[in-house]
């Protein structure tokens, strides 16, 4: 029996703003004490092998600091980080709290505010990369409409991309050495939000000047919002080598954003996410981007986090239990017929005519049998501990 305890290897990460989060939400107050941020790494430092924090430039030092005051927290910062081991893993800039961001940072209607949004980016990437992130988050949460009477979709990509290459360039001129990780979302905050899907960014990505530097952070919450498979849209991003980092939460489908618990709601979907990162050895960050239930007090967001980690272990565990399994074995043998004479392989004249001379019997490959409601079934058993 293993004991789940997280391990710095494990690449566990949390949000300033997700253990940090005091229970606000739009129709009620803080239910939870704010904290500084030295005092939520202490507290992912109680919660046990958490690798890493993370942050918006402003989570750390408020907007409008001075110098002088940004300095003293950034003493207090380090002084937390290194009494609890725990280092910056991604840093990330909040462009959607402040009133300038109201209509989009780098997709404003005006240049003055597209060109405040990179500045603000510039001074939050040498903020990161002085504690130490090497990823670098871009999250567009204000990037969008809600009518499309404002703003032509298409120049709107177009100065999305301008501002992506020009703080890709920015960031290979100061050595920050970051690699970015665009971070799709539907809706919220904005009616409609620019590059809604996974999908999405990556036919994006492909016309920026660095592809190369640029990838995705897939999370949990924002394909179920839409309805969408999030496994499905991780394996399109592991599929293309852009798994740069990933967002780890829950989400019923059909609701507003939630943010819940890692594995709380649908285990099995979180299952089949947590067997797909493993096979395919996924070796980034694993950020929980989510918040403790509003009824929480401090003790419970600490479990909050212990459980977000124990149930990636947990889940971990019955990916390998699911590999070895005999039964789970022989259905996949049943299933994967890759024996045909028959291979695609790469298309030659003579290896098309011998296909379209073949004799292939559609009858006999339709009576095979795929016995998927066993398969099905000895998972949710396995998943079940039965
Ligand atoms: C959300 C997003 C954010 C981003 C964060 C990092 O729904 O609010 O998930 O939490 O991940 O801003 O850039
Ligand atoms: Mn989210
Ligand atoms: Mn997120």
């Amino acid at each position: 029996m293993t004991a789940f305890n997280p391990s710095f290897a494990d690449k566990f990460t949390f949000g300033l703003w997700t253990v940090g989060n005091p229970g606000r939400d739009p129709f009620g107050q803080p239910t939870r004490p704010l904290l500084s941020p030295a005092e939520i790494v202490d507290l992912l430092g109680e919660a046990g092998g958490v690798l890493g924090v993370n942050f918006h430039d402003n989570d750390l030092i408020p907007i409008d600091a001075n110098p002088h005051e940004a300095n003293a927290i950034k003493r207090e910062f380090r002084a937390a980080l290194e009494r609890t081991g725990i280092r910056v893993g991604m840093g990330t800039v909040n462009l959607f709290g402040d009133p300038v961001f109201k209509d989009g940072a780098y997709t404003s209607n005006d240049a003055d505010v597209r060109a405040y949004a990179v500045h603000k980016t510039m001074h939050a990437m040498d903020l990161a990369a002085e504690l130490g992130a090497d990823i670098w988050v871009m999250w567009g949460g204000r990037e969008g409409c809600e009518t499309d009477a404002a703003k032509d979709p298409v120049e709107a990509l177009s100065r999305y991309r301008d501002a992506i290459n020009y703080l890709v360039n920015y960031s290979i001129d100061k050595g920050h050495n970051y690699k970015f990780a665009m971070e799709p979302k539907p809706n919220e905050p904005r009616g409609h939000i620019y590059l809604p899907t996974i999908g999405h960014c990556l036919a994006f990505i492909a016309t920026l000047e660095h592809p190369e530097l640029v990838g995705v952070n897939p999370e949990v919450a924002h394909e179920h919002m839409a309805g969408l498979n999030f496994t499905h849209a991780v394996a399109m991003a592991l599929w293309a080598g852009k798994l740069f980092h990933i967002d780890l939460n829950d989400q019923e489908f059909g609701r507003y954003d939630q943010d819940f618990r890692f594995g709380s709601v649908n285990p099995k979907h979180a299952f089949n996410l947590v067997r797909l990162l493993e096979d395919h050895s996924y070796s980034g960050y694993k950020h929980f981007d989510s918040h403790a239930y509003r009824t929480s007090d401090r003790d419970d967001v600490v479990e909050f986090a212990r459980g977000s980690m124990r149930s990636y272990l947990i889940l971990k565990d019955k990916a390998r239990q699911w590999n070895a399994d005999p039964m789970i074995q022989e259905l996949l043998g049943v299933i994967n017929r890759d024996n045909s004479s028959h291979q695609l392989g790469s298309y030659s004249t003579e290896s098309a005519t011998a296909l379209k001379e073949a004799s292939l019997d559609r009858t006999e490959f339709a009576s095979r049998p795929l016995p998927y409601e066993k398969l099905d079934q000895r998972t949710n058993e396995i998943l079940l501990g039965v």
